[in-house]
Order: C-alpha cells, then sequence, then structure tokens
C-alpha cells in the first residue's frame, strides 16, 4: 500500500533515532500509539472552517462531535469554562490572543527571550515585536530568579496593555496571583503561556494560572504529551477589552472575540486529525497512569538537577521545580553549540540555550536546556537518571576524545533497548 519508499525511509530512520537516543530536549516528548493513529487518520481529509454546530462546510456532523468531546476533556483537565482547540500550534494560539486583544502597536510586557521568555512575547523577530510595541522583564543576575520588582516597575511606566507570562527555559513556578495585582494596578489583560508545564499544571503539581490569568494559552505537545498543537483556555469570561460589537451592536464577549481571531483571524481550515489526537491525550492525561507520569517527570528532572550540581554543573535558580532545567556550561569552558554537537554524537540530544545575560550570541550560546518528559515517558525513574547525568557529564569531559565518545554512544544505544517506545 504504501508507495512512498524514499520518504517512508527516512522516517523509519528518524524512529530508530528516536528510539536508539536519550532525549532530552524539554520540549518534546512521545505520543502514545492512539495519538499517532488519530493524527494519521482520515479526518486528515475534512475541511471544517468554524466551530461545532457553525460551520461553513458541509459533512461536518462527526468532526463537530469529535472537537466537542476535545473541548470537553480540556475543559475538565484545566477546570476552564471556555476553551478553543483550533490553533496548530502555541504560536498560533499566542497570534490568536493578540490580534484579538490588541491594536497593531499596543505596548505588551514579556518575558525577555534572552532570560527564559518565548519568540511569540514580544521578540524584534517575531510577529509579536513587529506589530506590537513590546517591552520586558527578566531573572535577578544574583539568582536567577524572576524580578518580580522589575516587572512591576517596567509596568508601571510602560502601561502594557497585556502582560505575557510563561516561558520556554525557566525552572520555577510563578506567582501568577502577584502578576494579575500587578496587571490590575496598570488595567492590563494577563496571558499565561504555558506551554511547557502545561501537564504539571493540569494535575496540580504547579500554581494554577487559570485562577489568576484572564487567558491562557498552550502547546499540547510538550509536557502534555499530545499531538503538536495550541489550545487556549479561560476560566471566566470577560468583556471584550476593545470594545467591539457583534452586528446587532452588543458587546461582543472575550470569548467569542478569541474564538473569531483563531478563525478566520488567524487561522483557515482547523486540522481535525490533530483535534481527534489532541481530544485523545486530554484523556490520557486525565488518567491515573499520566498522573503517577507526570509526578515522575518532576521526581526525575530533580534527580538529574541534583547529580549535575554535584558534578559541579552552574543550574540557572540551582535547581527546578518542573521539568527542565537550564545549565550555565561557562564554568565548564564549554558552549552551548558544542555541548549539543558533541552530545548529539553519543545520541544524547539536547538543546543548546541562552543563558541570562549570556555574552555569546544565539547561535553558539553559553548553555544548554534539559528536560525530563520524554525519557519519563520511556519509563526511567530516578536511578536512570543518575546514569544519564554520568553519561552527559563522560561525554562533556571526553569532547575531544571521538573514541570514548563513540564507545558511549553504543553503550547507550544497547541501554535504551531497555526502555521501549511502545510497552
Ligand atoms: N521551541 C519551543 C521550545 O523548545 O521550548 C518553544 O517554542
Amino acid at each position: 500500500m504504501i508507495k512512498d519508499k524514499l520518504v517512508f525511509e527516512y522516517i523509519e530512520k528518524e524512529k530508530i533515532r528516536q528510539t536508539q537516543g536519550i532525549e532530552l530536549i524539554a520540549s518534546e516528548n512521545y505520543v502514545s500509539e492512539q495519538v499517532m493513529a488519530a493524527a494519521g487518520s482520515v479526518l486528515t481529509n475534512k475541511y471544517a472552517e468554524g466551530l461545532p454546530g457553525k460551520r461553513y462546510y458541509g459533512g461536518c456532523e462527526i468532526v463537530d462531535e469529535i472537537e466537542d468531546v476535545a473541548r470537553n476533556r480540556l475543559k475538565k483537565l484545566f477546570d476552564a469554562n471556555w476553551v478553543n482547540v483550533q490553533p496548530h500550534s502555541g504560536a498560533q494560539a499566542n497570534a490568536a490572543v493578540m490580534l484579538g486583544i490588541l491594536n497593531p502597536g499596543d505596548k505588551i510586557l514579556g518575558f525577555d527571550l534572552a532570560h527564559g521568555g518565548h519568540l511569540t512575547h514580544g521578540s524584534s523577530v517575531n510577529f509579536s515585536g513587529k506589530i506590537y510595541s513590546s517591552c520586558f522583564y527578566g531573572v535577578k543576575k544574583n539568582n536567577g530568579l524572576l524580578d518580580y520588582n522589575q516587572l512591576e516597575k517596567v509596568a508601571f511606566k510602560e502601561k502594557p496593555k497585556l502582560i505575557i507570562c510563561g516561558a520556554s527555559s525557566y525552572s520555577r513556578d510563578w506567582d501568577y496571583k502577584k502578576i494579575r495585582e500587578i496587571a490590575d494596578s496598570v488595567s492590563a489583560i494577563v496571558l499565561a503561556d504555558i506551554a511547557h508545564p502545561s501537564g504539571l499544571i493540569a494535575r496540580g503539581l504547579l500554581n494554577d494560572p487559570l485562577d489568576h490569568c484572564h487567558i491562557v494559552t498552550s502547546t499540547t505537545h510538550k509536557t502534555l504529551r499530545g499531538p503538536r498543537g495550541g489550545i487556549i483556555m479561560m476560566r471566566n469570561d470577560y468583556d471584550n477589552p476593545l470594545g467591539t460589537k457583534s452586528p446587532k451592536g452588543n458587546l461582543k464577549s472575550l470569548s467569542s472575540v478569541l474564538d473569531s481571531a483563531v478563525f478566520p483571524g488567524t487561522q483557515g481550515g482547523p486540522l481535525e486529525h490533530i483535534i481527534a489526537a489532541k481530544a485523545i491525550s486530554f484523556e490520557e492525561a486525565l488518567s491515573d497512569n499520566y498522573m503517577q507520569y507526570i509526578l515522575q517527570v518532576k521526581k526525575n528532572a530533580k534527580m538529574m538537577a541534583k547529580c549535575l550540581i554535584e558534578k559541579g554543573y552552574n543550574i540557572i535558580s540551582n535547581g527546578t521545580e518542573n521539568h527542565l532545567m537550564l545549565i550555565d556550561l561557562s564554568n565548564k569552558d564549554i558552549t552551548g553549540k558544542v555541548a549539543e554537537n558533541t552530545l548529539g554524537k553519543a545520541d544524547i540530544t539536547i538543546n543548546k540555550n541562552m543563558v541570562p545575560f549570556d555574552k555569546e550570541s544565539p547561535f553558539i550560546t553559553s548553555g544548554m536546556r534539559i528536560g525530563s518528559a520524554a525519557i519519563t515517558t520511556r519509563g526511567m525513574k530516578e536511578k536512570e537518571m543518575k546514569k544519564v547525568v554520568f553519561y552527559v557529564d563522560e561525554v562533556l569531559k571526553n569532547r575531544n576524545n571521538e573514541k570514548i565518545i563513540r564507545e558511549i554512544k553504543k553503550e547507550i544505544n544497547k541501554w535504551m533497548v531497555d526502555y521501549p517506545l511502545f510497552k
């Protein structure tokens, strides 16, 4: 049945790569077979612009049911009262939120990308920094912890319309209550982008942003362990801050503004195959098995951080409360770029990462970011974290010895056979 030998050979090679190595990229994970099956299903054939019950195409009866299942499960998972499961990615979710509640040129305040934030939180190379006027807060130099005083000062000075919290490489929890208080004092909306820790938040292992933030976005493929995609959620609905009115002259609710900002605002047809896969992953995330998994993710990250610190690695903020950590490699006399390349030779996959106040460029960096979400899915526990850190350290110490690195790679490939993708 399968005709495209070339592409399927590459897919098989990628499967082998994913299986035989130690995956430490903090934003990656392995989905279940049923999530993959839905993502590769006939639903990919269907156009369904609009929302369930209000589509612009015929033949949507079944995808309507599927999207409603996804929405209801997501509401249950986060105790949300309104959700949109259509964003193709976290970036698309953020784009829709900004389109919905801001006018071009409006001021936004986000966590500095160089301190652990995200491109879509106002970076000058991203739509968020090109269309809107961005300003930033960051972490304290002495301890790597978020500087709430600075956030407050910048908010008072700049009077942003939107304050964005959330990060792609910050290993500590967030004080959403405090951020909401600051936002209220300058009449700003708060968006929490929980793309990274959403799985931990869903199961109560971190503070709940939905308690305090007006709008919450996330990806579905990191700790949440679903297909690649985005979501938008709110616990309460609000009046639309732009004062947009419906054709009948009524003030539109924020939820309807956000729905319109996803489609037709920023996207065309939703990916119903991915929405089905999201629905499955939300049900998985509600299960006892997932609870055990996400608890273990947190324990594994803590153990990795402890072992790294024992080996003299400098972890920003000196530890982790979630699934990831950012390591400043300056004291090891190695750049992030070299670390990424060298570990890659031993089939340990990480990403180089800027550290706060980094002197290197984003292409070189002084740091690396690692996370425990993917290796925990493979069935690893604290005991295995010690071995993972041992391998990381050995490879970095022997970065100029190709022979040793080749031997470690062989050991790793053999070891990973004990942790199959699907049991
Ligand atoms: N690229 C994602 C990450 O690795 O964190 C964020 O978009």
